[in-house]
């Protein structure tokens, strides 16, 4: 029996001195000043004047004013005491159009950024691409046109040649799933094609772009960097023991994470889901040398996990196919917590993912570059929000991770979505993410209850009570 007058051990505790602590954003969800100093419009630009494509109409015009706050922003970093802070650099300011020579303007803003970053001791973390691709790019093809890929790797060449001897790690793409399949088979983002076909290749020439790049920057590199991708990973859990439950959920599985997993780590698609497009009549358009490339050796990779599925190989009718004869993959609603996205808290699930991580591909040091929580928000009349079901998520989240790394995972960092409220993407400023609390209408910052708790904690584990 548990003795109940000693206070248990968080396992939050157990996370090592050296363990980086983070905080995470993108460009277009923050920066605004999308007509700025050279900035040429990207997908989502474009994206957000498509009637009906994000709630309420909205766009990153302003977001959250971060490129005129940006030393104010970099300021409640620091405050909150972290040694990390995860941002991305915006194609179509550094180099408009896509191609060509960088835009000095552009890329002083970055400048200025990591030179903030590096004075208060934080340590800058790079992604290349976080979604906004310059609409020239999509206008000659967008990432179902393999051209795109070698694009990707000029672009990344530049910023590295103008930020590499201050920025020691680098991811080349955050989301690659999202880039291809909200963006291309679904079009629920930018640029909101609707073909499996198209999304399927654009999944591998974002891949290709991984490896080019990643390549490249190897090879300008004059020192040792640390250099990866971040994918958005989920849990696909079987309802039943049943042969079509199994398999819907192998399908989801593969589809959602095997799909990028195997190609870059692995050096190969899987086979199974090769099959299953193959039935869609999609087949991934892979060149000779493409795998190796996709799977040049990366130090590390990182990990977004928000949920986890359940899925189904029978609709609620008890039918194992669709009107079109294809096999049924239903993801079933469970009754558990939900963020306001509507998406399931199961902290448990990232522990099973990172361990599975470990186990099936070993070898590749992890980070969680993005966890977090949308919830409805309700500020007092100071604009403080006392958002305790936040820092129940992050804690239960982290609480995962020490669980994970206890089981053998190798997880060697955590990176709170976000740092502050911001533009998420097709539900606009609906969502809010932040620790922090941006007013839309006078840009005030106003760290939450959460902020307070990430900091303590970090504080804790670090040992500097
Ligand atoms: O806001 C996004 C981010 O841009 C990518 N990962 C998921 C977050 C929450 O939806």
């Amino acid at each position: 029996m548990d003795d109940i007058t000693r206070p248990q051990a968080d396992p939050i505790d157990t996370l090592p001195p050296g363990f980086r602590w983070g905080v995470a954003t993108s460009s277009y969800q923050i920066e605004g000043a999308v007509a700025e100093d050279g900035r040429t419009p990207s997908i989502w630009d474009t994206f957000c004047r498509v009637p009906g494509a994000v709630s309420n109409g909205e766009t990153g015009d302003v977001a959250c004013d971060h490129y005129h706050r940006m030393p104010q922003d970099v300021a409640l970093v620091a405050e909150l005491g972290l040694d990390s802070y995860r941002f991305s650099v915006a194609w179509p300011r550094v180099q408009p159009g896509g191609r060509g020579p960088a835009n000095p303007a552009g890329l002083a803003f970055y400048d200025r950024l990591v030179d903030e970053l590096l004075g208060r001791g934080i340590d800058p973390w790079v992604t290349l691409y976080h979604w906004d691709l310059p609409q020239e790019l999509e206008d000659a093809g967008g990432w179902p046109h393999r051209d795109t890929a070698h694009r990707f790797a000029d672009y990344a060449e530049l910023v590295f040649a103008a930020l590499g001897d201050r920025v020691k790690t680098w991811t080349t793409l955050n989301e690659p799933w999202c880039s291809a399949m909200l963006g291309y088979a679904y079009g629920q983002h930018a640029p909101g094609r609707r073909s499996l076909g198209d999304g399927i290749a654009a999944a591998h020439h974002l891949l290709l772009g991984h490896g080019l790049a990643v390549r490249r920057l190897r090879a300008a590199a004059a020192e040792p960097i640390e250099l990866g991708i971040t994918v958005n990973l989920s849990t696909a859990d079987p309802a039943s023991d049943s042969a079509a439950d199994r398999d819907a959920a192998r399908a989801a599985d593969g589809l959602g994470n095997r799909l990028y997993l195997d190609p870059l780590l692995r050096a190969r698609y899987p086979q199974d889901v090769v099959a299953d497009l193959a039935a869609e009549g999609v087949r991934i358009p892979v060149r000779d040398g493409d795998l190796a490339t996709i799977a040049t050796p990366i130090d590390v990779l990182g990990v977004n996990f928000y949920f986890g599925q359940l899925f189904s190989g029978v609709d609620e009718r008890g039918r194992d196919r669709d009107d079109e004869g294809r096999p049924v993959r239903r993801a079933v609603r469970r009754d558990l917590p939900r963020t306001a996205m509507d998406w399931e808290i199961v902290p448990d699930s990232f522990t099973d993912l990172l361990v599975r991580l470990s186990r099936d591909y070993p070898g590749v040091p992890l980070v969680i570059t993005e966890n977090g929580a949308a919830f409805d928000d309700r500020p007092n009349p100071d604009g403080f929000v006392a958002d305790d079901d936040r820092v129940a998520y992050l804690a239960e989240h982290l609480r995962a991770v020490a669980r994970a790394r206890q089981a053998g995972a190798d997880v060697r960092g955590y990176f709170a979505w976000s740092l502050l409220d911001n533009f998420e993407w097709a539900y606009g400023y609906d969502k809010r993410f932040g620790i922090v609390r941006v007013d839309y209408d006078t840009q005030r910052r106003t760290p939450k209850r959460s902020a307070y708790w990430y900091r303590d904690t970090v504080r804790r584990v670090r040992g500097q009570r």
